[in-house]
């Protein structure tokens, strides 16, 4: 059964230097009130200890790559092979006529996911990227 949520109301004190700071922040990033804004902050510290504790999440890996390299499109698709009980799916963007980017959407331990992108990342002409990982 799932457990019945209802919103809690709660006073929170803080210097005023800090709450101008904070109200500052929030709206430099688009908050139009300060509860969305902690409710985020406090989901993103969730997220963040999920990682932590090496639960399982999904990443979301980006690169970039020389598309002139044949044998590296090769073994960039071996990676994938390799660890096809993670990989969800793969996006192939031709962004012009030397460079491919790859999307590669990922899900598992962290620890792993980070692993197979530090394995795509060391391989010479894989020029940019970056893995993001998130949980609920
Ligand atoms: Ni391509």
């Amino acid at each position: 059964m799932k457990k019945k949520e209802y919103v809690v109301r709660f006073g929170v004190s803080m210097e005023n230097e800090l709450l101008e700071k904070f109200d500052r922040l929030i709206q430099q990033r688009g908050y139009t009130n300060r509860s969305e804004a902690i409710r985020d902050m406090i989901r993103e510290k969730f997220v963040e200890e999920a990682i932590e504790k090496d639960k399982v999440c999904f990443g979301i890996f980006s690169f970039v790559y020389d598309h002139n390299k044949r044998e590296l499109e090769e073994k960039l698709t071996d990676i994938q092979h390799e660890h096809f009980d993670k990989i969800i799916s793969t996006t192939h963007i031709h962004i012009d006529r030397d460079h491919c980017l790859e999307v590669v959407v990922m899900k598992g331990r962290a620890s792993e996911l980070k692993k197979i992108a530090d394995l795509a990342l060391s391989i010479k002409g894989v020029k940019h990227g970056k893995i993001v990982l998130t949980a609920v």
